[in-house]
């Protein structure tokens, strides 16, 4: 009798608890028969039997934050790209072992289950995978800690090609059954929107028109070794009342379904645009409802134990995640004041000390600012609060000048009410928050010395290394000793071990096992044959004409024209690998995917240059693939326009997985070159100054252009048709852009990256020197640890302590 056989006859049988959890689970939680079980069913069962093991933690960490009337932080953020749940949990409970184990005795492969699971889309990128690394590290940290955000049934798109093209079809992560969260129906909150106000007594009462309800679903995130838990919560929205049954029974089955359709309009769909601040109603919708939902939750737990609303700050910090949930500062001031009766002044006071805001971005595009009509007819009594905000601010600081404040030019600036309404505001690198200081809030920061500070980034590295690159994580702990996961400047330790010619040899045989795992991926889903032995040279991130894709592809053309025409001058294979998802209405950026793609096409059948060189683009980037791609890499590519990436927290996941930078001096990349050593970075480009000071020459581009035989010559190319032959003239616009507009300065960085490109061949030809910089890489990379951002969080804007 096989294991399966006895177990599904006698539970009590099987050895370990964990199995018999799992059959239990598949047998009365997912209600099949284990013979009968497929992938699916074993991952719910899995799922459910690990679950069970965070209940415990999870509900320890509240009680103790209760008995200890702990202060809690609060993250309030429209995105969590959390990606799959169940292998890091796993991990982080320290049960992956025994998964394995209990898996593989019932016949199942437990990287099956693992890859059975779709991934939590709710974000567009690095913003919102910067909160899923936050909420893991504050777990980690005993940060007594909630993430509120929004349960979009639909996360960001999926893609595919169709010869070359994007294609977005819509994603359905809740399809199936969702095993980690918990939905809270007793924790519901009314949301209104429109309407009007009416003042009586002094007092302002706002009718809303609509309202919607926002329902609560829980999941419980635990931080490594299980030692605490905390919540991600998200709402749902549905109508506040049930369909209309008088309309339903006189058979107007659609008009009856109406009320409810038009409330589950706010959590239907994340919006997939993070390259421009569209002024849609419905997002500023979303906004509100996660934010009122969220502070009314806040204010409701603070009061069932506590009675003084003036001591609020020192019980709830808020961070707002970007200006999304900036609406805070005048719906809290509202609760304060219309709801609790408190004076406008001490309510703002009160506000001011809770609320810390986080700026993302520069992009004047993506700052978000709405016309004050609209923002004034969705939510009427927040316009009052603003502007009676606006006017104190205006009166407290007489040397304000004229042109700066929250309401200008008929539209409420998001980012000045978020930075007025916070008592510190944070960029997200240091060169990020020179220039919010210098280029972005000037007045605003000499009017209010100290509020700016500087938070750099960072990636959890328990999800990026440990549970990413295990053969990388073992010859850490083989060589540095266990623990490295929760003190990560402890890979310091490896640094010593790069001089040995055997650990690197076990640096590179780790780093092949993942190219080798990659390659079979690729060749399974792409049909194409990559070869490990090349260079993995990699670009994944949104597709953005600021971080410079384009550029990339170019130099791709003109490394390829080089090949061409010296097939056997002993050149380094490459594997170019790029992935990324443009936002559906960003037209430029989809042609350059189109780009690429075609590209692709024509290298990878020529067979003068084969192996030599070969250009994949697996479809739908997200959170699973980038676990796959980045321990696989070699070469990490972080080529913004310098000046215009906030900070990349990609550039750290492959700088801890050992693939050194190429790289412009923009963003945290500056810090990670002072981290590793310019030795072991491949440094190129125009410095933010010159950037801006490049730009005043309207020459700029051709002028690159012409100083430049090899991009003459890959432009020349492109606009022939080289690689459209079908559409000779696809390219024509692109060509031209790039020859009289080239904002992001492609042209000009050209050749320093055609130079610094040649460099990385030259470094991969020897590889006792590539080696050591690629262990170089990692073992400075401790700094970049999220918990390391965290701890700063808790000490200079939330003041809060750990619990552990
Ligand atoms: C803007 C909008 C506009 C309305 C539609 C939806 C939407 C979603 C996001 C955004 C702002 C995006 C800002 C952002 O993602 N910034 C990135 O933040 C990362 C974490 O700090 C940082 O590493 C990246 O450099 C930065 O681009």
């Amino acid at each position: 009798m096989t294991l399966l056989d006895k177990a599904v006859t006698d539970l009590s049988v099987t050895p370990n608890l964990l199995q018999a959890d799992i059959l239990r689970h598949l047998t009365f939680t997912v209600g099949k028969d284990a013979p009968h079980a497929s992938v699916h069913d074993w991952r719910l069962a899995l799922s459910h039997a690990i679950r069970d093991r965070i209940v415990e933690p999870w509900f320890a960490s509240t009680r103790r934050t209760w008995a200890e009337d702990r202060k809690r932080v609060y993250y309030l953020s429209m995105e969590f790209l959390i990606g799959r749940i169940l292998e890091d949990a796993t991990i982080n409970l320290g049960l992956y072992d025994a998964a394995a184990e209990a898996m593989a005795a019932v016949g199942v492969d437990l990287r099956a289950v693992i890859d059975d699971e779709p991934d939590a889309a709710l974000g567009n990128g690095g913003l919102g995978r910067l909160a899923a690394c936050f909420m893991e590290s504050m777990a980690t940290l005993g940060c007594p800690a909630y993430g509120y955000g929004i349960r979009y049934e639909h996360g960001l798109f999926r893609q595919h090609f169709d010869h070359g093209r994007q294609i977005e079809t819509p994603e359905n992560w809740l399809a199936q059954a969702h095993p980690w969260e918990f939905a809270r129906p007793e924790s519901a909150y009314t949301v209104g929107f429109k309407g009007h106000v009416e003042s009586r007594d002094g007092r302002e009462i706002w009718y809303p028109q609509e309202t919607v309800t926002a329902e609560a679903f829980d999941t419980p995130i635990i931080g490594w070794q299980g030692k605490w838990a905390n919540t991600l919560r998200l709402w749902g929205a549905k109508g506040t009342t049930n369909f209309d049954l008088e309309r339903f029974n006189r058979g107007d089955y659609t008009a009856a379904a109406e009320p409810e359709t038009l409330a589950r309009t706010l959590s239907r769909v994340l919006y997939p645009d993070d390259t421009t601040y569209q002024g849609k109603e419905l997002r500023l919708k979303q906004e509100f409802f996660l934010t009122s939902a969220a502070l009314q939750d806040i204010l409701r737990r603070y009061l069932s134990s506590h009675s003084d609303l003036r001591a609020l700050p020192k019980h709830v910090a808020i961070q707002m995640n970007d200006t999304h949930p900036a609406i805070a500062g005048p719906e809290l001031i509202r609760l304060l004041v219309d709801d609790h009766g408190l004076a406008f002044d001490e309510a703002l006071t009160i506000a001011r000390a809770c609320l810390g805001y986080t700026n993302h971005t520069l992009l004047p595009e993506a700052l978000e600012r709405w016309a004050t009509y609209t923002f004034g007819n969705v939510l009427p009594r927040h316009m009052q609060i603003v502007e009676r905000i606006d006017s104190w601010h205006r009166r407290a600081y007489p040397n304000r000048p004229h042109y700066v404040g929250i309401v200008k030019h008929q539209e409420v600036r998001m980012g000045e009410l978020a930075f007025i309404m916070s008592h510190k505001v944070n960029g997200v690198s240091a060169l990020h928050t020179d220039l919010v200081k210098q280029t972005l809030f000037p007045e605003l920061n000499r009017l209010h010395p100290g509020r700016i500070i500087n938070l750099t980034n960072g990636v959890t590295p328990r999800r990026w290394l440990r549970m990413a690159n295990k053969p990388l994580a073992g010859l850490i702990t083989d060589s540095i000793g266990a623990g490295w996961e929760a003190d990560l400047d402890r890979l310091r330790g490896l640094e010593p071990h790069v001089e040995d010619a055997g650990f690197r040899e076990r640096f590179a045989a780790a780093k092949r096992t993942n190219k080798v795992a990659l390659s079979n991926w690729i060749g399974r889903e792409m049909g194409v044959r990559v070869s490990p032995d090349a260079v993995f040279d990699v670009q994944i991130k949104r597709i953005h004409e600021y971080k410079r894709q384009l550029l990339n592809i170019l130099e791709t053309i003109a490394h390829w024209h080089r090949l061409r025409s010296s097939p056997a001058a002993g050149w380094i294979p490459r594997v170019k690998i790029f992935g990324g998802k443009a936002a559906p209405g960003y037209a430029v950026a989809k042609e350059i995917i189109r780009l690429i793609n075609d590209v692709a096409e024509v290298v990878n059948n020529d067979p003068v240059t084969g192996d030599l060189l070969k250009i994949v683009y697996p479809p739908n980037y997200n959170v699973s693939m980038a676990e796959r791609v980045i321990p696989a890499a070699d070469l990490s590519e972080q080529i913004s326009t310098a000046g215009k990436e906030a900070s990349g927290t990609g550039n750290m996941k492959f700088m801890m997985n050992g693939a050194p930078t190429i790289g412009t001096l923009d963003g945290a990349n500056v810090e990670i070159l002072q981290e590793v050593g310019a030795e072991n970075f491949f440094l190129f480009g125009l410095t933010a100054e010159e950037v801006a000071r490049r730009r005043e020459d309207p020459d700029h581009a051709r002028k690159a252009i012409e100083a430049s035989q090899p991009l003459m010559d890959v432009l020349q190319m492109i606009a022939e048709g080289r690689f459209s032959p079908d559409e000779p003239e696809r390219y024509h616009q692109l060509v031209h852009r790039v020859w009289h507009h080239d904002y992001f300065l492609v042209a000009s960085d050209f050749e320093a990256y055609h130079v610094a490109q040649a460099e990385v061949d030259k470094a991969y030809a020897d590889p006792a020197r590539w080696w050591r910089m690629a262990a170089l890489n990692t073992a400075r990379s401790g700094f970049f640890s999220s918990d390391r951002t965290i701890r700063s969080y808790m000490d200079e804007i939330w003041q809060v302590t750990s619990a552990l």
